[in-house]
């Protein structure tokens, strides 16, 4: 090959399909994670008049889901919210199905507006009330049905921009428009939600909770019943974990579901984790740093949190207190032992 010059092999290997690792190194081994996602903020105010404009000039039949995908501006094609999660706001009024469907990706609702709407999942329709937390794991049959009055609104938080990178995504419909009642109404939340009491006769199906709906009302008691007598973490606060009752551990293999509330005055020490974080403000305002820009969350916004940037809660400017609904990939993470997470200096 003495008779050929080093550029001529550059161009020769790649058009034979390699590429020299030593011109890529340091493009492909980062001395930290670069998340090509950025810090953004979802104003909920400001997306609601439009959701309700759709619900005039699509109808369900058109469309799979009425959903406004909250694309994060780093990662639009294909469209994520942060890395391997993905955010919406879905929009359903009365009368109106959403049809049944399966999907490998795992996916949840957080209720943030209106009323007697439920899903039927695997055949047990699941009511909602907002801050109630509803699973649609993986490969469950799911359709949406909306039988009370006014809009009904939720934010779903899904995991496709993951099954779709592992080019695992499945997609079927079920046929019907709906499923057919086969389970008594809400039967896993009453069966299931109290956590320390299982019931003998189930065997656990998937690796993700049993659990329909997560109703707010428990979320509401757990965090009165531990009132002002814990400080919680020093970043996040009173933090609470949904938990899968078979395991202890988090809602679905890949998502994992938190309450944060930061008591009246709580100024958060900052943090970083790889894992790639979503916030939703459930009530009060909260002030949150993430990397360089800070964000001032309204109640209902949402904000995506990428992986290994600083982020700091604060909630000083307000007398009340705060809580945050929170989705994450940990799971995915700890799994592939990815997690890292630190404490910074203020
Ligand atoms: O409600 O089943 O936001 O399949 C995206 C895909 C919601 C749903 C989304 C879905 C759904």
């Amino acid at each position: 090959m003495a008779e050929i010059t080093t550029d001529q092999a550059y161009s020769q290997i790649t058009k034979l399909g390699a590429e020299p690792l030593w011109r890529h190194y340091g493009d492909l081994f980062h001395p930290e994670p670069r998340s090509a996602a950025v810090p953004h903020r979802w104003s909920f105010s400001d997306l609601r008049p439009y959701m309700l404009h759709f619900t005039e000039t699509l109808s369900l039949e058109e469309a799979e889901r009425r959903v406004l995908m909250l694309v994060n501006p780093g990662l639009a094609d294909p469209p994520a919210t942060v890395n391997s999660l993905f955010a919406g706001i879905q929009i359903i009024m009365p009368g109106e199905t959403a049809q049944a469907h399966r999907h490998t990706a795992n996916a949840f609702r957080f209720i943030i507006e209106g009323e007697s709407a439920y899903t039927t999942v695997n055949g047990e329709r699941v009511h909602m009330r907002p801050g109630d937390l509803l699973l649609t794991p993986g490969w469950h049959w799911h359709d949406h049905y909306h039988e009370g009055s006014g809009p009904m609104m939720w934010l779903d938080g899904l995991d496709f921009p993951l099954t779709n990178s592992f080019e695992a995504g499945f997609f079927e419909l079920f046929g019907d428009r709906t499923q057919k009642s086969s389970v008594p109404d809400d039967f896993s939340s009453r069966v299931y939600i109290h956590g320390r009491l299982n019931p003998v006769w189930e065997t656990p199906q998937t690796a993700s909770s049993p659990v329909g709906n997560y109703p707010w009302s428990e979320t509401e008691r757990a965090l009165a019943a531990i009132g002002d007598d814990v400080d919680g973490s020093e970043s996040e606060g009173v933090v609470l974990e949904y938990t899968n009752p078979w395991t202890g551990g988090p809602v679905m293999p890949t998502i994992d579901c938190r309450i944060l509330r930061l008591r009246p005055g709580f100024v958060g020490r900052p943090a970083r984790t790889t894992a790639s974080t979503i916030l939703h403000a459930v009530r009060g305002r909260a002030t949150v740093e993430v990397g360089d820009t800070t964000f001032d969350l309204e109640p209902k916004d949402i904000l995506a949190v990428p992986g290994w940037a600083r982020y700091r809660l604060d909630c000083a400017s307000t007398s009340d207190d705060v809580v945050l609904f929170a989705y994450s990939n940990r799971p995915a993470l700890r799994a592939l032992e990815l997690l890292r997470e630190e404490a910074l200096a203020d």
